[in-house]
């Protein structure tokens, strides 16, 4: 007994709860379940770890870094800053559940069993009505990570088993169910491309599927869309890392002129008298940059590989019978590239607007803007809005996102208590869906989960409901699809 215990301890202490390790072990049997080569399995675990080690160095530069403007801004003005950006949201999610004593690594295993239990319903799809696998593995780890601390901050009691079960049920209906939701809006978009949407903004897409008609589609918005000439300057937000610095450079420059040299020299040691504060600025928020070059260099290696097994695993499953669901930059070929930029700017105007409003009302949080959801969720709106909508769906949406994105962040990133850890995921499924299943589980506790997956579980019965001959064609067969949706326009007519 003594030895059998002696061994889980060491388990435990050595893999279980150190991330890196665990990553890579899951990475080397998956490697084996696919019957993969031993040198394949050995090159995996060492490229997980590596990566692995690679993100940590990140999250650390992040806080060693960006701690004292938190504390700055916090000393006095008595307000609270989050970036709204899912890796921000994620190292804020982690040192928040480090700080309450828990296990970061937890993380990875409400992956594992949440991408497990998204094949399990569309096995099932016969009853379940699920039609699509999530392998978005970088979104994956940040919805891990930030939804652990949702379920650490409702149940601070709760022992870790019991942890992983709840939230890998929770975030597997969520990947399976939603992703499930943009099979149409997808399908149509891309006549057809055999892939749905995995990725942060998946209700925020189905919404604009559905109300973009609204605005009414104009004859002349096709020609118009590529006669729009943008300043040229635009060409710079084209590229992450310029864009991400010129924002983060924007909004940490005011924040630290605001909080004035000689606090800055108190909070920062690192921050020398011989500096010129406006160098000291600029070099300080570039630093961003570059951890996040390092953080999404250390994802990129360790996600890439899972990635690959849950590509070869969906594969294997479901030859054809289902689709994956994956990136959102998959369908900006699918659009006109102005529309990205316009997306990107109406969701900035959307997303200013708000940050006014918050300093106006005296919010206790505010809310700054992150790069990704700016860009990503909104070009994206942008691109399916014009499908159905035309250019004015394609900016008024974008606009509306950019609010929502800033005014619910900073209402999620105050309840949840991140704003104290300076980020919460500024995407915008994170910001509408997720604070609802967040308080209903804070209020409700186990209550609220049942609810939360009910809900979830009845939308694909609904979708299956209002169109049972057309559902699984559209993703088997949307030749076919089309010819009977031609043929009962006809017989109708
Ligand atoms: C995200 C995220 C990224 C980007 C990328 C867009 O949410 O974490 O790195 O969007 O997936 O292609």
């Amino acid at each position: 007994m003594g030895y059998i215990n002696y061994t889980w301890q060491f388990f435990q202490n050595n893999i279980l709860d150190s991330a890196p390790f665990l990553v890579g072990l899951i990475v080397f049997i998956g490697y084996l379940i696919l019957k993969k080569p031993i040198y394949d399995a050995i090159s995996g675990l060492i490229k997980a770890i590596v990566g692995y080690l690679i993100f940590s160095v990140a999250v650390n530069g992040f806080f060693n870094n960006f701690t004292p403007i938190l504390l700055g801004l916090k000393d006095t003005f008595h307000l609270q800053m989050a970036v709204m950006d899912p890796y921000f949201g994620q190292i804020a999610a982690q040192e928040a559940i480090t700080k309450a004593g828990r296990s970061f690594s937890m993380m990875i295993i409400v992956l594992v069993i949440g991408f497990a239990f998204n094949l399990l319903l569309v096995l099932l799809k016969k009853y379940t009505k699920v039609r699509t696998v999530f392998i978005t593995g970088q979104v994956m780890v940040q919805q891990s990570s930030i939804a652990l601390w949702l379920i650490f901050f409702c149940f601070p009691s709760l022992n870790n088993i019991v942890v992983a079960l709840i939230l890998g049920l929770l975030l597997g209906t969520y990947w399976a169910v939603f992703s499930n939701l943009t099979v149409e809006p997808c399908q149509e978009l891309t006549q057809g491309g055999g892939f749905a949407f995995g990725h942060q903004q998946m209700l925020g897409v189905w919404i604009t599927d559905k109300i973009s008609g609204l605005f009414g589609k104009c004859e002349n918005d096709a020609k118009d869309i590529g006669d729009i000439k943008f300043p040229k300057f635009l060409s710079l937000f084209n590229d992450n890392v310029v864009a991400t610095s010129i924002i983060v450079t924007i909004f940490f420059g005011i924040i630290m002129l605001l909080i004035g040299p000689n606090m800055m020299h108190k909070l920062d040691p690192n921050f020398s008298n011989n500096t010129n504060f406006i160098f000291y600025i600029i070099k300080k928020s570039l630093t961003f940059t570059v951890y996040l070059s390092i953080l999404q260099l250390g994802l990129r290696m360790f996600i890439s590989e899972f990635v690959e097994i849950f590509q070869a695993i969906s594969d294997k499953l479901f030859s054809g019978s289902a689709v994956t669901a994956v990136d959102c930059a998959t369908i900006f070929g699918f659009g006109h590239p102005n529309l990205l930029t316009i997306g990107f700017l109406f969701g900035v105007i959307g997303q200013v607007i708000a940050i006014i409003g918050l300093v106006i009302f005296k919010s206790p949080v505010i809310a700054i803007s992150g790069f990704i959801p700016l860009f990503f969720d909104n070009a994206t709106f942008a691109v399916f809005a014009y499908k159905k909508g035309g250019l004015k769906a394609s900016m008024i949406i974008p606009l509306l996102s950019g609010f929502i994105q800033i005014a619910c962040g900073a209402f999620a990133a105050y309840y949840f208590g991140l704003a104290h850890f300076g980020g919460y995921s500024g995407n915008f499924d994170w910001v509408t869906l997720w604070p609802v299943i967040g308080f209903l589980m804070n209020k409700l506790q186990y209550v609220g989960v049942v609810i939360a997956l009910i809900v979830m579980l009845l939308i694909p019965q609904i979708q299956y409901f209002k169109n049972r001959k057309g559902y699984f064609k559209i993703v088997e067969d949307y030749e076919g699809y089309l010819e009977d949706k031609e043929n009962n326009k006809q017989n109708s007519i």
